[in-house]
C-alpha cells in the first residue's frame, strides 16, 4: 500500500509539471483529488494497511494531498494568474526592475533653458489656468476678435480657461517688474487639436526681453543663437512675416526638416515642405507696453513663444508628434 501511495506520489508530481493553466490545473485535481479521484481512493484503504505502516501512510497520504492542493490553489486562485494564462515558474528569480528614465520631451526642455540660461534669461512661471483677460484681452485680443479662433481654447467656465500659450506670463512679469527685463517662462498648454504635428496639451518657452534699443537684428540674432546651441550649426534657419495681436511686426520661425532634409515627397513632419514651424516671435506691441504702464518711447523689446514637442520631434526623427503621450514603453525606451 506505501509501495503503491509513493508511485501515486511520482505520477502527480510528475504529471503537475504539464499543467500550463487553470482548467488544466482543475482536471489535475478531479483525477487526484476528486471524490472518486487517485489519491482519495487510495487513502480509504487505510484500514487494509498493516498497523506498523499506518503512521508513514497517513503521514505521507496527508503531505502530498496538502501540497498538491497548494499547487492547485496557487494556479486556479492567484489574481495575477488569469484563466489560461501560462503559468510561472514561482521559484525562478523575479525579473530585474528597469531604471527609469527621463520623458524624452522633459529632456529637449532641460536641453533648451540650458541654451538660454547660458544667454542670460531668468525662468518664470505661470498658472495653467487662466482668465480671458489675461490669455487674450490683454494680449491684444478682445472678445469677437478673430485671432481667438486660432486658440482652440478648452474653457472651463465663463471666466476661467487652459492657457492656449505662454504668453500670458509676458504680462504677468511686467506688471509685477520694471524694465530691463530678460525672461523666459516654459510651461504647458492647451488646445483643442490633435494630428501628427498638434498635440491638445504641449509645452512651450515664452520669451521676453525689454531693453532699451532693441530691434528684430536682436531677436533674429538670439533665436538663431539658441537654435543652433540646440541643433547645430547646420541648421537653416527662416522667418515667416506673419500676424499676432501682441507684437508688430511678427514673424513665424521654422527650421529645416531633419526628418528628410526637404528631400522626400512623402515626409509626413514637414508634409514635403522642407521646414516645419517651431515659434512664432515679434517685437511687443506698443498697446501691450501701455497696457502695462511702460513708456513704449523709452522701451522696446521682443517676444517669442517655442514649440517643444516640435523641437524633439526633429531631434528625435519622431513622424508623429502624438506618439509622444501614448505612454508606449517600446517608444519610450528608445530615448
Ligand atoms: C503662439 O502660441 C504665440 N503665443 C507665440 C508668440 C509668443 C508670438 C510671443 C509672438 C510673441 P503659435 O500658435 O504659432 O503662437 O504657437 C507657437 C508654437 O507652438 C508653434 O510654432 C508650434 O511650434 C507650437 N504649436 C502650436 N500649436 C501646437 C500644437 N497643437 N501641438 C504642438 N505644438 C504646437
Amino acid at each position: 500500500m506505501l509501495d503503491e501511495l509513493e508511485k501515486i506520489k511520482k505520477l502527480a508530481l510528475e504529471e503537475l509539471q504539464s499543467v500550463t493553466n487553470s482548467d488544466e490545473a482543475e482536471s489535475f485535481r478531479i483525477k487526484y483529488l476528486g471524490k472518486k479521484g487517485v489519491l482519495t481512493k487510495h487513502l480509504k484503504n487505510l484500514s487494509q494497511v498493516p498497523p506498523e505502516s499506518r503512521p508513514a501512510f497517513g503521514r505521507l497520504g496527508n503531505e502530498l494531498k496538502q501540497s498538491l492542493n497548494k499547487a492547485i490553489s496557487i494556479y486556479s486562485k492567484s489574481s495575477s494568474v488569469k484563466k489560461n494564462t501560462k503559468l510561472e515558474d514561482f521559484t525562478l528569480p523575479g525579473e530585474s526592475l528597469k531604471p527609469p528614465r527621463r520623458h524624452p520631451i522633459r529632456t529637449i526642455m532641460s536641453q533648451c533653458l540650458d541654451v538660454f540660461k547660458s544667454m542670460g534669461f531668468e525662468s518664470k512661471t505661470g498658472p495653467d489656468i487662466e482668465t480671458d483677460f489675461y490669455n487674450f484681452q490683454a494680449l491684444g485680443i478682445p472678445a469677437d476678435h478673430p485671432a481667438k479662433d486660432m486658440h482652440d481654447t478648452f474653457y472651463l467656465n465663463p471666466k476661467g480657461l487652459l492657457r492656449t500659450h505662454t504668453s500670458p506670463v509676458q504680462i504677468r512679469t511686467m506688471e509685477k517688474s520694471s524694465p530691463p527685463i530678460r525672461i523666459i517662462a516654459p510651461g504647458k498648454v492647451y488646445r483643442r487639436d490633435s494630428d501628427v504635428t498638434h498635440l491638445p496639451m504641449f509645452h512651450q518657452i515664452e520669451g521676453l526681453l525689454v531693453d532699451k534699443d532693441i530691434s528684430f537684428a536682436d531677436l533674429k540674432g538670439v533665436l538663431e543663437m539658441f537654435l543652433h546651441g540646440v541643433f547645430g550649426s547646420n541648421v537653416k534657419v527662416r522667418f515667416r512675416p506673419s500676424y499676432f495681436p501682441f507684437t508688430e511686426p511678427s514673424a513665424e520661425v521654422d527650421i529645416s526638416c531633419m526628418n528628410c532634409d526637404g528631400n522626400n515627397k512623402d515626409c509626413r513632419v514637414c508634409s514635403n515642405t522642407g521646414w516645419l514651424e517651431i515659434a512664432g516671435a515679434g517685437m511687443v506691441d506698443p498697446e501691450v507696453f501701455r497696457s502695462v504702464n511702460y513708456d513704449s518711447d523709452e522701451w522696446t523689446g521682443f517676444a517669442f513663444g517655442l514649440g517643444i514637442e516640435r523641437i524633439a520631434m526633429l531631434i528625435y526623427g519622431v513622424t508623429d508628434i502624438r506618439l509622444f503621450y501614448e505612454n508606449d514603453l517600446y517608444f519610450l525606451e528608445n530615448f
